[in-house]
């Protein structure tokens, strides 16, 4: 019988994925999850028929050139690829595969959370009562926020997500805008009545809402740069919950600082899992909410993530082309 081929998991997963993984392949799990040093995943390179790497794993040019002539497939356990040089990975012949689509309504559903938490002071509000005595009791003037319904969602990138976000904002009444770098199909913006803006500066200066739903590549690093974001509304919040490096996190931050924007709900950031000193502060103000990139993170999701990644490797193994492959030019 041929040789099962040795998969490294450089994350612990959920159980009943890491048991088909044992069933199927040489798995090599991570019993205790830590989290990878470079030395570990270079070692885990050199050896590995397959890698499963997440987002605590940077798969750079250098990394790459440690790996050894058995390393095939790169199934990444996750939708985005950012920190996998792809264009590298393709020049050693190896493939590299997502787990797009699974997390796509778990994800839409917490940057829908953040639209409605920042302007409506969710966060601010959770701290009340657990604070007792902050609580002076009723008033009409107190905690009050900004209106969801009627305003204008622009969201940047109407990829899956984008368009799972804005399903759910139509529905509270927010109307639809988006800029993308091709325009949707006709038949997704007539489902979501949604205005199409090719130019990012002007959409930016006229909504009320910007939800971030872009892949981070070189194309989009700091696609909300301090001259964009300068052009939104002071009235307006932003809610990222694709890549931090995405916007420039500094002026970002300036800008929320000198009041020039309202508010801002992030659950990705520029060097996770560090978090600026200055957000924490503004999130103490409440003028932003920040979660600890969570927006995927649901038990079914995480276990669909696996099953897809197990899809991909079999099929992989079997000679197919694995369903969820990643295009170097596609990045
Ligand atoms: C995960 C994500 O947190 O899939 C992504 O792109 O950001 C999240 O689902 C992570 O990437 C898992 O590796």
């Amino acid at each position: 019988t041929r040789k099962r081929p040795l998969v490294v998991l450089t994350r612990k997963l959920p159980d009943p994925v890491e048991t088909r993984m044992r069933e199927l392949f040489d798995a090599r799990l991570n019993i205790d999850d830590h989290p990878m040093t470079e030395g570990d995943l270079a070692a885990a390179l050199r050896e590995a028929d397959v890698l499963v790497p997440t987002i605590t794993d940077k798969i750079d040019a250098a990394l790459l050139q440690q790996a050894g002539p058995q390393l095939k497939l790169i199934a990444n356990f996750g939708n985005g690829v950012d920190r996998i040089d792809v264009a590298a990975a393709a020049a050693r012949g190896i493939t590299v595969t997502n787990t797009p689509n699974v997390l796509t309504e778990d994800t839409a559903d917490m940057t829908m959370a953040l639209i409605l938490a920042v302007p409506r002071r969710l966060a601010e509000g959770a701290n009340v009562l657990p604070d007792g005595p902050k609580w002076s009791g009723w008033s009409p003037t107190w905690m009050l926020g900004r209106r969801i319904g009627g305003k204008r969602l622009g969201i940047v990138g109407m990829g899956r997500i984008g368009a799972a976000v804005a399903r759910r904002a139509k529905a509270f009444g927010l109307s639809i805008h988006y800029h993308n770098r091709h325009r949707a199909a006709a038949q997704l913006e007539d489902e979501l009545e949604a205005t199409y803006w090719e130019s990012l500066d002007q959409m930016l200066a006229r909504m009320d809402i910007i939800s971030v739903n872009c892949p981070s590549t070189p194309a989009t690093f700091h696609l909300l740069s301090a001259r964009r974001l300068a052009l939104m509304q002071p009235s307006a919040t932003i809610v990222n919950t694709a890549r931090g490096d995405i916007i420039d996190e500094d002026a970002l931050i300036k800008l929320l600082a000198d009041n020039k924007l309202a508010g801002a709900g992030l659950d990705v950031f520029t060097n996770e899992p560090a978090v600026n000193p200055k957000l924490v502060k503004l999130a103490a103000k409440g003028k932003v909410v920040l979660l600890p990139h969570m927006s995927s993170a649901t038990i079914e999701g995480r276990i669909d993530m696996g099953e897809k990644v197990i899809v991909n490797i079999r099929a992989f193994i079997d000679g197919h082309r694995p369903p969820d492959r990643v295009l170097p030019n596609k990045v």
